[in-house]
């Protein structure tokens, strides 16, 4: 199994498809937004994660094909669910480094968006705080035509980079996510007075005070919940709620309004 090759025949035989993962009200359980992630489902090798072909989809430049087909399945899919009378919300979608710095990113997007006649309010995209650092000007620059576009960005990861506040405070972005390696220390209330909570304590009081909207990733358990809450994040995603999953099933959510 070569995983390059396998990679460009899986585009040209379009074996990706989108699993949705939904963002809830932490006080209620509704949902509020849904990130698309990818998947790859190999004839002989199963369902592939994101974590093994994506990196060598950056590596090769085989993202530049990719990243508009992720942007162009969830523009098709939110369309569909349109037309069928489904409830939607926005779709969250992942912009991998190169992506974002490819020239003329917002234009393609824009007319992406537009070709499938969706209003800009129901895609958000979450770049990494590595990506936002790696050429900080420029990704001011980029996120502010989205933004005008009228798209709604966020901060992917937060707190495994490096960006100090000041930075985070110039990207005009609405969002913060906070990595979910620092919300899996909080799964325990005896954990609470560690360094791991104070450090998800101190990025919820970050992101709020820029006026940002904070998501906790990775909230699989009642305590993390309940810590969140406390600690005024009213959003979060994670296998407590949800696993991702593929669109028919999200559907079927989506109607019911859960
Ligand atoms: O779905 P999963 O938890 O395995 O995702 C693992 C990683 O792959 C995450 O960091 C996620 O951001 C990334 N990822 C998932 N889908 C996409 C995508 O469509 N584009 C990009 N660039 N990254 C993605
Ligand atoms: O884009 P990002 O790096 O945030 O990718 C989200 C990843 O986190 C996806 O691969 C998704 O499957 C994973 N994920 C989502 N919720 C949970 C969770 O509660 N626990 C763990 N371990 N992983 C999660
Ligand atoms: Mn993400
Ligand atoms: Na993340």
């Amino acid at each position: 199994f070569h995983l390059e090759q396998s990679l460009r025949r899986a585009l040209e035989r379009d074996e990706m498809l989108l699993y949705f993962q939904p963002r809830r009200d932490l006080r209620t359980g509704r949902i509020v937004s849904l990130e698309a992630l990818l998947r790859w489902r190999h004839p002989r090798e199963g369902l592939i994660l994101p974590g093994r072909f994506i990196p060598v989809a950056e590596s090769t430049g085989l993202i530049l094909d990719l990243g508009p087909m992720v942007l162009e399945k969830a523009c098709r899919q939110l369309q569909d669910w349109r037309a069928r009378g489904v409830p939607t919300v926005p779709v969250a979608i992942n912009l991998s480094t190169q992506e974002l710095y490819t020239e003329d990113l917002p234009r393609h997007i824009q007319q992406r968006v537009q070709a499938a006649d969706l209003p800009p309010e129901l895609l958000e995209f979450e770049i990494t705080e590595s990506t936002a650092m790696r050429s900080m000007e420029e990704a001011i620059h980029i996120l502010g035509r989205l933004n005008k576009m009228g798209f709604t960005l966020s901060v992917d990861d937060f707190g495994t980079g490096y960006a100090s506040m000041s930075y985070l405070s110039n990207l005009p972005v609405q969002g913060l996510k906070i990595d979910q390696s620092f919300v899996a220390q909080i799964s325990d209330p005896r954990h609470e007075a560690g360094a791991d909570a104070t450090i998800v304590k101190a990025i919820i009081g970050l992101g709020h005070n820029l006026g940002l909207n904070v998501i906790a990733e990775g909230v699989e358990n009642e305590s993390q919940r309940r810590f969140l809450l406390r600690q005024g994040c009213t959003l979060g995603q994670g296998f407590m709620f949800d696993r991702p999953r593929p669109a028919g099933e999200i559907e079927a959510q989506l109607r019911i309004g859960a």
